[in-house]
């Protein structure tokens, strides 16, 4: 063979540049490459007489616009994207082959898609939902696809269960509605007659269904798969990515409000952190877990409604990802990208999960819809960095051009090839995993524990995290209008926890849970709070509430402090424009009261200046009390400390005295993210 199949970390950035194009300055021409001489006016028979159907530029541009569209992915619609690379930290060949996976040296190409699950692809970003979580690494093996989550888990075991569960959480049909939302009956009552979801269910409650940022939140590849040596020595892993800035979440009332004021607000915080630099950076983790082991634990592995508690099987940290170049086309890379559980590389390997299982056919066949045939392979965000070659021929949007007149295999012709590699040579070779049993279709006794980590969940949550679940829920059964429905969920849920069912059956006006029985367990598992999780201040963003005048002596030398921290200060004023300092130093305002939102901010410092004005204070006052009520950190000037009236002894509000001080007490109150002790008013 002996082709080269080496790369360097640039290489997929090389390739994808033969297809860039920037049309700016050039002449307009057909897609066959004829200059246009005129582009506003159709051909006519006169100037006022009927258009031709000669007109060969009107119907080569008016065909192609009609079929700009191209169906939307059934779930994961709405998605954002972005490049970047990944290293290891050392090898990892004592339990994998997988070449990108062994040395510390290599730069392995990768993109990322992150996305909702519910929503069509115009829907807003930051309701409550899954997470997508794709990384496609560009190896010099093939295209490896950890397609995963940013929950550990899944609501069902089967792979056939999965067009029920969406039907069931996709709008209704009779009236297409809610968008994007699972807070309707037709999930619920799917939730209640399909028990298996309660896990899934209690992450989805919580506040890792409504994340800060892409950049804060964790990728799982929820499924058990296989890691398999050169020796051929197999393990089980789970995958975890590990964003570096800690988990974060909204708040769900602020969650709301985003997604009028900012629909693309995660998109958004991805292509902003990236244009600036500040490069969103995950490591990458993994649960091993010998095949001797394999029937240690009360659950079975091969189920994804369990979570390996990570106290049981520590997470190994192996590796960086790093994404560090936003896309040029969104459509081209972003929406074109095809990601599959079965790109798999020599030494990652599959397990029998029945979910995954499934999965492993559904993924091809989704594209070919979507994708409009079966060369989506050579979209050029699809095309792996290492040569190709197979006997595959024609069908919708071929890129390629074969030569020759061999297409078969076996041949004499050409000397019998594309031939297959030895697997020394890198020819993938299956794990040979001995299987018997009987041909049926039933659920293994081993997976109908469906309460038990669900509790297990409820027990490892802080007093403000199940806060917000017992709340979620009261949301979603709130609007889920069967009576019938909302009494088999909190009936449900009383195997869960009797006082979690019952606080919730309170605020629904259902009657407390019945026929019930709640789970024993009282383990826990501190590594599934939240507020366990790394607190730094960096990149957060602080909206500075400022007006002319203002004490530039104090207020820029925090700024800068803040700055220096990593903080990033927007100046709001009432009006675009400049603001001047007292001695006349000027700052450009970013936003106003109306283009912008507490919402849109970490965190507040309100700086204002003397006499602005009844608008002015109205406008900053409401701005202050919204954040306020958010639980976010909120620093003032003693000047500006009469618009916290009634917040200036709450936990995480700093008023400067001095100013050293202030910068250090603030920059802590920003790192802590939200201060839930705060009594809101
Ligand atoms: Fe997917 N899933 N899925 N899924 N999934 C798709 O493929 C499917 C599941 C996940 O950014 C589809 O290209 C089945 C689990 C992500 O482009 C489709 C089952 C997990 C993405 C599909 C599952 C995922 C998808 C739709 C049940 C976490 C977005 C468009 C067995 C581990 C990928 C597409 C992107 C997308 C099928 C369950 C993650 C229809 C049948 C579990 C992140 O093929």
């Amino acid at each position: 063979m002996g082709e080269e199949r080496r790369v360097n970390g640039n290489s997929k950035n090389e390739q994808l540049e033969q297809f860039r194009v920037d049309d700016s300055g050039k002449t307009m021409t057909t897609n066959q490459g004829l200059r246009i001489s005129e582009d506003e006016f159709s051909l006519k028979a006169g100037e006022r007489g009927p258009t031709l159907l000669e007109d060969f530029h009107f119907r080569e541009k008016m065909t192609h616009f009609d079929h700009e569209r191209i169906p939307e992915r059934i779930v994961h619609a709405r998605g954002f994207a972005a490049h970047g690379e990944f290293q290891v930290y050392e090898s990892l060949s004592e339990y994998t082959k997988a070449k990108f996976l062994q040395d510390p040296s290599v730069k392995t190409p990768v993109f990322v898609r992150f996305s909702t699950v519910a929503g069509s692809r115009g829907s807003a970003e930051t309701v409550r939902d899954v997470r997508g979580f794709s990384t496609k690494f560009y190896t010099e093996e093939g295209n490896y696809d950890l397609v995963g989550n940013n929950i550990p888990v899944f609501f069902i075991q089967d792979a056939i269960k999965f067009p029920d569960l969406v039907h069931a959480v996709k709008p209704e049909p009779h009236n297409e509605m809610p968008q994007a939302a699972s807070a309707h009956d037709t999930f619920w009552d799917f939730v209640a007659n399909n028990q298996e979801s309660a896990h899934m269910i209690m992450w989805h409650l919580s506040d890792h269904a409504i994340p800060r940022s892409f950049r804060m939140m964790e990728g799982f590849g929820v499924h058990t798969f296989r890691l398999v040596n050169d020796q051929g020595k197999a393990h089980f892993v789970k995958f975890h990515w590990k964003p570096v800035l800690g988990i974060h979440s909204l708040v769900w009332d602020e969650a709301q409000k985003i997604a009028g004021k900012d629909p693309d607000f995660h998109r958004r915080d991805l292509w902003e952190a990236i244009e600036k630099g500040d490069y969103p950076e995950y490591e990458l983790g993994v649960q091993l877990l010998s095949e001797e082991d394999e029937f240690k634990f009360d659950f079975d592995i091969l189920d994804p409604t369990k979570i390996w508690p990570e106290e049981d099987v520590p997470v190994k940290i192996i590796g960086k990802m790093t994404l560090n170049r936003n896309v040029d086309n969104v459509f081209a890379e972003t929406e074109q990208v095809a990601f599959h559980p079965g790109h798999v590389v020599p030494g990652i390997d599959f397990s029998n999960d029945p979910l995954l299982q499934g999965r492993l056919f559904s993924y091809t066949d989704t594209q070919l819809i979507r994708l409009g045939g079966p060369n989506f392979h050579e979209l050029p965000i699809n095309r792996p960095v290492c040569p190709f070659h197979n006997n595959q021929r024609d069908g919708y949007g071929r890129h390629t051009i074969n030569v020759g007149r061999v297409s078969y295999h076996k041949n004499s012709l050409a000397g019998n090839t594309p031939a297959p590699a030895s697997e020394a040579d890198g020819g993938y070779v299956h794990y040979q995993e001995k299987i018997e049993g009987h041909k049926v279709r039933s659920r293994s006794e081993s997976f109908k524990d469906f309460f038990s980590q669900a509790k297990l969940f409820w027990n490892s949550m802080s007093e403000p995290e199940k806060m917000h679940i017992i709340q979620a829920f009261s949301f979603e059964l709130g609007k889920v209008k069967s009576k019938s429905v909302q009494q088999q969920v909190v009936n449900m849920f009383g195997n869960v926890s009797m006082d979690m069912a019952a606080a919730v059956a309170e605020e629904i006006g259902a009657n407390p849970p019945e026929g019930a029985s709640e789970s024993t367990v009282t383990k826990t598992s501190p590594a599934l709070s939240q507020l366990n999780t790394k607190m730094l201040p960096n990149t957060r963003k602080v909206g500075v509430i400022i007006g002319n005048g203002f004490n530039e002596a104090e207020v820029l030398g925090v700024l800068e402090q803040l700055k220096a921290r990593g903080i990033q200060p927007e100046f709001i004023s009432d009006k675009l424009g400049k603001v001047a300092g007292a001695d006349g130093a000027e700052l450009e305002v970013d936003h106003t009261f109306l283009t912008s939102d507490s919402v849109l901010f970490d965190a507040i410092y309100a700086v204002s200046g003397p006499n602005q004005g009844k608008k002015f204070e109205k406008d900053a006052a409401y701005f202050i009390q919204e954040a306020f009520s958010h639980y976010k950190p909120i620093g003032a000037t003693h000047e500006a400390s009469s618009l916290l009236a009634g917040m200036e002894n709450s936990p995480g509000v700093v008023i400067a005295e001095d100013h050293n001080e202030f910068t250090l007490q603030f920059a802590e109150a920003i790192s802590a993210h939200r201060h839930w002790s705060r009594q809101v008013v």
